[in-house]
């Protein structure tokens, strides 16, 4: 049988990908990181399935959805939670947190960060809504952990410690108006930064134009 390959296509920021780019890391998985130019978006748009990115392909198929492609990387290379409650936890807190991602990339890092629509004129009530939202979903996450373990469900770190860590790095980085101070929370992301595995993809990770 073929050694499986898999090639992830997104852009050039890293946003809903960096959790699968992580994860191939720390497996010392080698993969293609497609990273798509704004100009080529256009071309590329029509080939993926939903017409949207990420998209993972492996030798079984093509995988759309965020959700879909971290599970299946989760699965094969051993970041799922162990019991069939905590995987279905770990479900809920990537499509929670891949909600509130989309809500802060359209409001947001659009006029804000990459800079494709105007700023809109109640930019400062939406980093207010948008702080509050964080909050809720920080408390919904640190309520179903396991709040003496390192990470959210135990000492073993999961898809759902990285996909929390990429997702809240980049937000805190771009928008630090709205970080939080949940102390569980800033206990979590600490644990899976410090990881010395973390660290070396860290270090040397590629830059994206937009540095993030
Ligand atoms: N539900 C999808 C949403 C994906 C999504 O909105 N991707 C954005 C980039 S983060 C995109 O492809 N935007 C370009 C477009 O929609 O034309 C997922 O979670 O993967």
């Amino acid at each position: 049988m073929a050694a499986p390959q898999y090639k992830l296509t997104y852009f050039d920021v890293r946003g809903r990908g960096e959790a699968a780019r992580l994860m191939f890391a720390l497996a010392k998985q080698d993969f293609e990181d497609q990273r798509i130019q704004g100009g080529d978006w256009a071309t590329v748009k029509s080939t993926t399935p939903q017409g949207f990115l990420p998209v993972l392909e492996t030798n079984e198929g093509k995988i759309s959805q965020t959700t879909a492609i971290n599970t299946y990387i989760a699965e094969k290379f051993g970041f799922m939670p162990d019991t069939a409650y905590e995987k279905a936890q770990a479900i809920s807190v990537m499509l929670t947190l891949n909600d509130l991602t989309g809500r802060i990339s359209s409001q947001l890092y659009m006029p804000l960060v990459y800079k494709v629509m105007p700023v809109p004129e109640d930019v400062e009530a939406k980093k207010k809504t948008l702080a509050e939202e964080i909050n809720t979903c920080l408390a919904f996450i640190e309520n179903l952990s396991n709040s003496g373990s390192k990470f959210i469900f135990s000492d073993k770190i999961s898809v759902a410690d990285i996909f929390l860590f990429t997702i809240m790095e980049t937000q805190r980085q771009v928008l630090p108006e709205l970080n939080s101070d949940n102390e569980w929370f800033l206990k979590v992301f600490n644990n899976v930064k410090t990881d010395p595995r973390v660290q070396e993809y860290i270090k040397h990770r590629k830059t994206s134009p937009l540095g993030v």
